[in-house]
């Protein structure tokens, strides 16, 4: 500072620095969040078209520390991706291919049980194995695939097969729904992952994934499942061709799932990546898109524990960020992921406890590394 020049303490009223920064339309819902008050349709419309972000992060971080304090949780997981091969064609899929092409993969059992070997004598609680619809593998080959690694692994959850897996095995083996489930978690199957659920309304559905089952069905393979012991997870598909209505109407129809069953433990908001799909034109997500949504699953979600910012999809900075954005939860070390970086994600494949734990503590919050269900692995200091 030049000598002689005085510090001049300036006051600017926030509104003239700041403008677009506060919706009043925000003010009706933030009574209703403060009130503990369930959120309707055209108050999530609100929430997904206000520009005040910050408005609405306070709002989602309210509900979050109701629920979870400053806890953020992270999971020491493997991923296993056993076939790439799929019998859909799934219009924002990078990952799956058709039997013959250069890309295409199948892991036999020996081959799975080998994947799941090289993580020997490292420290982890779960194991995520999803893949694509195989065309021939036969319904023993899943049943089989849980049990062996149940055998060899029975202190790790099986977190394995999404809805539209359960639902295509249902098919082929002609067992019904229940049985399937019934079966596969008398092998050691632990919880379904979220995955499939992509945007529920038909006219979406129709456009980006025509030959995958519908979200009614999506919705019933969760809610027998929950019926026969096993929690899972949800998620949505955004940032692709769906309006803020269908990502609202998405919210609201798993919200009534989980009153009827209680089952669902987290929501993942999944964010589009387009490159190598039908719709590479399409732009990747905006933070703001990515913040908006955590923040707004958060808030129409109430029974839903907790809210995973999945950092694979979203990369650690944001991840961070959210979790003063309704997000308690950034999934995993994971160690390799398939299928968003078929589709272009430059997010690191793996993040090391240390640096998970770094992540959350620099957000000012407390990391707890925790099973697939949630207990404590062991809680950080
Ligand atoms: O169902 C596919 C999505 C899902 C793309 O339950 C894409 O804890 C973005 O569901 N861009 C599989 N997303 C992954 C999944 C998941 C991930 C992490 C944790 C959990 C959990 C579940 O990935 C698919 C689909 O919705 N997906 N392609 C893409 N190009
Ligand atoms: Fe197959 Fe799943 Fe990809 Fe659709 S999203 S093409 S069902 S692997």
């Amino acid at each position: 500072m030049p000598a002689g020049a005085r510090m001049v303490k300036m006051v600017i009223p926030w509104k003239t620095y700041m403008p677009k920064l506060f919706d009043s339309a925000l003010e009706p819902v933030a009574r209703k969040v403060e009130a503990g008050q369930r959120l309707s349709f055209d108050d999530g419309l609100i929430l997904d078209r206000t520009p005040d972000i910050l408005g609405l992060g306070r709002l989602a971080n309210i509900a979050r520390e109701r629920l979870n304090g400053d806890n953020a949780y992270f999971i020491n997981n493997r991923h296993i991706n056993h076939t790439n091969v799929c019998v859909n064609a799934c219009r924002f899929c990078a990952f799956s291919t058709k039997a013959g092409e250069e890309r295409a993969y199948t892991m036999d059992l020996d081959r799975v049980m080998e994947e799941a070997r090289k993580f020997d004598g490292e420290h982890f609680s779960e194991f995520h194995i999803v893949g694509g619809l195989h065309p021939t593998l036969p319904y023993e080959y899943y049943v089989e695939m849980i049990r062996r690694l149940h055998e060899r692994y029975p202190d790790t959850h099986l977190q394995a097969f999404t809805a539209v897996e359960i639902e295509y095995f249902a098919r082929i083996s002609g067992r019904s729904i229940r049985a399937v489930l019934e079966e596969l978690k008398e092998a050691g199957l632990g919880s379904l992952p979220g995955g499939g659920a992509e945007i529920f309304a038909p006219r979406v559905r129709k456009k980006i994934c025509p030959e995958k089952i519908g979200g009614v069905e999506w919705l019933e393979v969760h809610k027998t499942a929950h019926r026969v012991g096993l929690r899972s997870n949800a998620t949505m598909l955004y940032g692709h061709i769906e309006t803020p209505e269908d990502r609202v109407d998405h919210l609201i129809q798993l919200r009534a799932a989980q009153d009827e069953t209680g089952g669902f433990l987290t929501f993942i908001p999944l964010a589009f990546h387009p490159q190598n799909t039908k719709f590479d034109a399409l732009p990747r997500t905006s933070g703001m898109m990515d913040l908006r949504m955590i923040a707004m699953a958060r808030l129409m979600l109430d029974n839903f524990p907790h809210i995973k910012a999945f950092w694979i999809m979203i990369g650690q900075k944001l991840a961070q960020l959210s979790l003063s954005f309704g997000a308690d939860d950034v999934d995993g070390t994971v160690m390799e992921e398939r299928i968003t970086h078929a589709a272009g994600a430059t997010t690191a494949q793996r993040a090391g406890r240390e640096r998970l734990e770094r992540l959350i503590r620099e957000a000012g919050r407390i990391p707890v590394e925790r099973d697939t269900v949630y207990n404590l692995v062991g809680a950080g200091h």
